[in-house]
């Protein structure tokens, strides 16, 4: 083999390599559960719409609202305040 078809073919390989790294990473970049982008999603299109501040009545059960302040982060993150006196109890004085 040549010098320059060795060369071609490093840069060929490397070419493979790189592209490959790139995509795994990009694959393995986002590990959110489906559940989890649909709710980033919600939020998100709620943010476009200036934002929503949701609270316990904007839930049908208290399953609903549990599902909701996890995905949201709770209960080390509470950004709409299900859970006021922080004792990981959501919505104790909302009759569901
Ligand atoms: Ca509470």
């Amino acid at each position: 083999m040549n010098n320059n078809l060795k060369s071609v073919a490093i840069i060929a390989i490397s070419a493979i390599i790189a592209t490959s790294i790139y995509v795994a990473r990009n694959q393995n970049n986002d590990i959110r559960t489906q559940e989890q982008k649909d709710f980033d999603s919600r939020i998100e299109a709620d943010r476009d719409d200036g934002g929503y501040d949701y609270d316990c009545s904007d839930f049908k059960t208290r399953q609903e609202a549990l599902d909701f302040f996890r995905l949201a982060g709770g209960p080390r993150n509470d950004p709409y305040g299900l859970d006021g006196d922080e004792d990981g109890v959501i919505c104790e004085n909302f009759s569901f």
